[in-house]
């Protein structure tokens, strides 16, 4: 057994935009604990976390790296995560293994894209939240500004608890110092700042707060982490990496303030309508939210954070609904690349296995079960590319390299388009896509040429209508006969499931026998769409008369029947087309705004805010259809000379424009007539 207990575990996720900093920290962090003797430099490629050749070559973060470090006796797990934002699926996974997202955000850079949604992701998470204001040495920064728009950005909340001082050499504490010299702010304020917020996670605290109009240290600290778990306060520290400022402040503050597993957010298994608590003695609870395959020997490591129970090596492991387990082998805890052995897991750790077949977000137990712990919801991938091989006879190459990033990128997709025989990557943008390409000529040597696929537009109903079909069919001796008559209605918008099943045969018109066949040829059509090719979705099917031959009638004549029936009602029943519409967050210098916004008018955007950033750059916000942004990537880099970044995601389907319809539609016409 670990010499440690649960409540002696801190869990954090480093999250926050590209390149404020957080892998350097987390090397300051390895630094200043002792765990290695030279620290580690994004920049001159000796990190002991951005190993990844194209983390090397591009300076950042491509995946998140797991590490643990002791402070004030405590063990503290700690995922940096990548900050880029077409890498946010692997940040997004971590908070399923963490009490407290920490949001690390660059002092010359102010709050940023990912900046913003990682903080949102967190609180809607029910994540304790700690801001820490790294890159304070840098020459542009003007940080009581920064601090006076994080509070306009993340409300009264804020709270620093310590601040820069001595020219940003060294910082001071505030929760138990009332005076001091300081760069920025009062200490004086910040203190008494610091008790309102605590105060307000308990009534009696601030009755008492109100009575006595302080409240010690004793009690400040003895409430911080119900405080911070209530989210009453979200604390700011002040950091600079690169020269040891902050660092060990930053680590006790997380060892004595911080949530331990049986403080923080308690995670329950859901199963249905039921929802269980986790028993930390109880059975092992565990869920993954990595997996990394080391490319040279193929082995593959699912890490996950313990819920509940202890692990040993001997024990079975299995995903939910797993009728069997497999021996789970080496326990492992991580340090980068570098791991150890351990005898046993505890509840609240994160540790590592190997070999095992598991994939993010599984939820694992060592008995056969069922039930799923949630997961914060990871971007759906909206950037596709359809890809072919360069030479022929690499397609099998493709397929076993694609197979290695759907293990261990959980916003990476793959489908195969029967039609055109292509295949479909998709991931969260061109930099992530482009990232998977480079990696399959560099590790697997396969190549492909690339052009954008087509949209996944999806078909629907709007009206009520019957259906009918009559297929009989006499071949020789035995014939085939199936007559289906049925209605469909339509669902509201983003039904789950997408198709609502009724059998609604009295007196055995259709023997029940023959249901599967007809739900078969329904769910076909429901794949092949009936109006231009495109799943259809949000409809209600009600089964209500047919008629069946006591020798002809086989599973075959019903299947058409149905299918057949389907289309003739979703004919009738005024179907429409309907498109992906994403949110688009898109990063420019302000001079280029005007030209942005123009440029998605035309693209049928419709504008939905704007806020100026520091370093005189906007974001300005937006609401398209995906069809009209293939070439966008290309577009904004022209526009504003390769200076303008942008983000992309589901927002939601809506009906497409009579006249883009038709012309989508008149595309897929003949293949129609050739089908029937
Ligand atoms: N001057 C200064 N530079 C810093 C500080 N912290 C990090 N840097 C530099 O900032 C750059 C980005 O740092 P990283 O640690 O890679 O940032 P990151 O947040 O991990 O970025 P992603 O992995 O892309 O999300 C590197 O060149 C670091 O050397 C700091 O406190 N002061
Ligand atoms: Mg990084």
């Amino acid at each position: 057994m670990p010499g440690y207990t649960t409540k002696d575990i801190r869990n954090i996720a480093i999250v926050g935009h590209t390149g404020a900093g957080k892998t350097s920290l987390c090397e300051a962090f390895l630094h200043s604990t002792g765990i290695t003797t030279r620290l580690g430099s994004v920049t001159a490629k000796t990190s002991h976390l951005d190993l990844d050749e194209e983390e090397k070559e591009h300076l950042h973060s491509i995946d998140s790296h797991v590490l643990h470090v002791s402070a004030h006796n405590k063990v503290i797990n700690i995922i940096d995560t990548p900050g880029a934002p077409d890498f946010i699926g692997p940040a997004v996974a971590a908070l399923a293994a963490v009490e407290t997202a920490m949001v690390v955000v660059n002092a010359a850079g102010g709050i940023q894209v990912n900046t913003r949604r990682m903080r949102d992701m967190a609180r809607n998470f029910d994540l304790g939240r700690v801001i820490v204001i790294n890159h304070i040495d840098a020459e542009n920064a003007d940080l009581g500004t920064l601090v006076t728009m994080l509070r306009k950005s993340f409300g009264d909340v804020l709270a620093p608890v310590n601040l820069p001082a001595n020219g940003g050499k060294a910082v001071i504490d505030c929760i138990s110092r009332e005076g001091g010299e300081t760069d920025i702010l009062s200490v004086a304020e910040a203190h008494t700042n610091i008790i309102e917020r605590v105060s307000e996670c308990d009534e009696a605290l601030i009755t008492k707060y109100l009575d006595e109009g302080t409240l010690s240290e004793e009690i400040v600290r003895a409430n911080f982490v119900r405080a911070m778990v209530a989210g009453t306060i979200v604390p700011i520290l002040f950091t600079n990496a690169l020269k040891d400022v902050g660092i060990k402040d930053l680590l006790e503050f997380i060892a004595d303030c911080c949530p331990s597993p049986l403080e923080g957010k308690q995670r329950t298994i859901v199963q249905g309508e039921k929802e269980e608590p986790i028993k930390v003695d109880g059975p092992f609870v565990g869920q993954v939210f990595k997996v990394a395959v080391d490319h040279k020997t193929h082995i593959k490591y699912p890490f996950m954070r313990a819920f509940g129970g202890t692990l040993k090596p001997d024990a079975q492991l299995m995903a939910s609904g797993d009728r069997k387990g497999n021996r789970t082998g080496h326990l492992m805890k991580f340090e980068g690349a570098d791991h150890k052995d351990v005898d046993a897991v505890i509840a609240g750790d994160i540790f590592a296995v190997s070999k095992l077949d598991l994939h993010i977000g599984n939820t694992v137990f060592a008995e056969p079960r069922e039930g799923t712990v949630a997961m914060p919801k990871l971007p759906t991938p909206m950037y596709s590319l359809a890809v072919t091989a360069k030479s022929r006879g690499d397609e099998a190459k493709i397929g076993d390299a694609v197979r290695r990033f759907l293990d261990t990128d959980p916003c990476f997709k793959v489908v195969h388009d029967p039609e055109t025989h292509e295949m479909v990557i998709s991931g969260t943008g061109d930099q992530h896509l482009r990232m998977i390409l480079n990696k399959m000529h560099k590790l697997y040597k396969v190549d492909v040429d690339t052009k954008p696929p087509k949209i996944p537009y999806k078909e629907t109903i709007t009206a009520k209508a019957d259906g009918h079909y009559r297929h009989k069919k006499q071949t020789g001796g035995a014939g085939q006969f199936g007559e289906v008559f049925l209605t469909v209605e339509p669902l509201e918008r983003g039904s789950e499931p997408t198709l609502s099943w009724n059998w609604d045969i009295f007196g055995g018109t259709i023997p029940i026998n023959f249901e599967p066949a007809v739900k078969k040829g329904v769910t076909e059509l429901m794949v092949e769409g009936a109006l231009a090719g495109f799943h259809l979705q949000d409809i209600k099917v009600s089964i209500t008369d047919g008629k069946h031959h006591p020798v002809d009638s086989k599973e075959v004549a019903f299947k058409i029947a149905g299918k057949l029936a389907f289309k003739d009602a979703i004919l009738k029943a005024k179907p429409v087309l309907l498109e992906p519409i994403v949110n688009v967050e898109v990063t420019v210098p302000s001079d280029h705004v005007g030209d942005i916004t123009g440029d998605l008018a035309q693209r049928r955007g419709r504008p939905t805010g704007q806020e100026m950033l520091p370093g005189d750059l906007t974001i300005i916000t937006a609401q398209v259809p995906l069809s009209k942004l293939s070439d966008y990537h290309s577009r904004l880099s022209s526009i504003t000379g390769g200076k303008g970044s942008y983000t992309m995601e589901l927002s939601h389907y809506e009906n497409v424009p009579a006249m883009d319809a038709q012309s989508v539609i008149a595309k897929y016409q003949p293949r129609k007539t050739e089908e029937e």
